[in-house]
């Protein structure tokens, strides 16, 4: 397995996010990468490398202009309002609901954030657009070198990206590497390419990239949105609309569920995608589904994660996985390995 990991995943360190009233300690921290990246080198597990630069322009295909460029200057403007904001970081507090614009962009900063944000989770950081951007490059360097003949890599990033939509962060989220990875396998010449979201939370900016594309298809297996983050999306009756139609598939499971029931869930969505005719896989590597998570519900050992790799790796397909989520820190480097040691011996 081929690793790119992000050098500068660090940079992205949120203090606080907003929890039933109150300022919690972020769940979505550095610590959670240096675990997978001290167990993938404690197992040699194979090359780790860092990315190759991609363009900004690399980003189009995923993202707007007006959010990149939101991104990419919001820290500049949150401590121009007050310079003593260089020392907490961005939240956002007003959104555009229904009934409310979101095509004019306002001059305000705080109301821009909330045009381009769903949850007051999400803060923005002083260095979150240095290492959103560089896992832009660990996620399209993986797609290249996927396409280029590699079985497998791994973009070993955080922030996370499938809550990221074209135009919104949110979900611990800013950039969706996973659509970039499947978009750059497009590009790269793979008419038929398969999202398949593994994390415990749907991937509705994924979701929503492709809605109404057929040549990538989206499949999700996630806690229920009737309880679960991130709600409002998720529900088994999304299909795709338009020429999209019948190119997603979601399966949401009750809080509780255990491995059996997982497992027998990715088989059909593993069918589906064999069905579509998949030439190449992303998968969005949550490891929250453990059941140790902390905001999590489902309940999968440590030991499952190998087999997890070796049913992904009966697909037969080219394979990028993309780091999502996992906040048991203490155990998200042995399970996230496990996963990918378990798809490199499967034959
Ligand atoms: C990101 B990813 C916990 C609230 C959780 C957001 C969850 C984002 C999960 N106090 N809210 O899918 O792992
Ligand atoms: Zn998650």
């Amino acid at each position: 397995m081929l690793t790119y990991y992000n050098h500068l995943h660090s940079q992205h360190q949120g203090k606080l996010e907003m929890f039933r009233g109150q300022l919690v300690p972020c769940f979505e921290v550095p610590a959670r990468v240096d675990h997978v990246l001290a167990e993938l080198k404690a197992r040699k597990l194979g090359a780790i490398l860092p990315p190759e630069p991609f363009d900004d322009s690399a980003l189009l295909g995923v993202h707007s202009q007006r959010y990149l460029d939101f991104l990419a200057g919001a820290w500049d403007e949150w401590v121009a309002l007050d310079p003593a904001n260089a020392q907490r970081d961005a939240l956002p507090s007003v959104w555009p609901v229904r009934s409310l614009r979101s095509d004019v962009l306002p001059a305000n900063f705080a109301a821009r954030m909330g045009l381009f944000s769903m949850d007051a989770g999400t803060p923005l950081t002083e260095g979150t657009w240095d290492a959103a951007r560089a896992g832009a490059d660990c996620a399209l360097s993986a797609a290249l070198a996927v396409a280029g003949g590699e079985r497998a890599a791994f973009a070993l990033t955080r922030p996370p990206g499938h809550h990221a939509g074209a135009d919104f962060f949110g979900g611990y989220c800013f950039v969706n590497n996973a659509a970039l990875a499947a978009q750059a396998l497009r590009e790269q010449g793979l008419d038929r390419v398969a999202i398949l979201d593994i994390d415990y939370h749907h991937g509705n900016g994924t979701q929503a990239i492709f809605y109404e594309r057929p040549d990538v298809y989206f499949s999700s297996i996630h806690g229920d949105p009737h309880t679960e983050y991130p709600f409002y999306l998720g529900y088994a009756d999304e299909l795709g609309a338009g020429a999209g139609l019948g190119f997603n598939r979601n399966w949401p499971l009750p809080r509780g569920t255990g491995f059996e029931v997982w497992r027998a869930t990715l088989q059909q969505a593993l069918a589906g995608i064999a069905e579509f005719g998949a030439q190449a896989l992303v998968v969005s590597l949550g490891m929250d589904t453990f059941v140790g998570d902390p905001i999590s519900g489902f309940s999968l050992q440590s030991a499952d994660y190998l087999q997890v790799g070796e049913d992904l790796a009966k697909a037969g397909l080219p394979t990028v996985f993309v780091f999502e989520g996992g906040y048991a820190v203490a155990e998200v480097g042995t399970n996230a390995v496990n996963v990918l040691q378990g798809f490199d011996q499967a034959a």
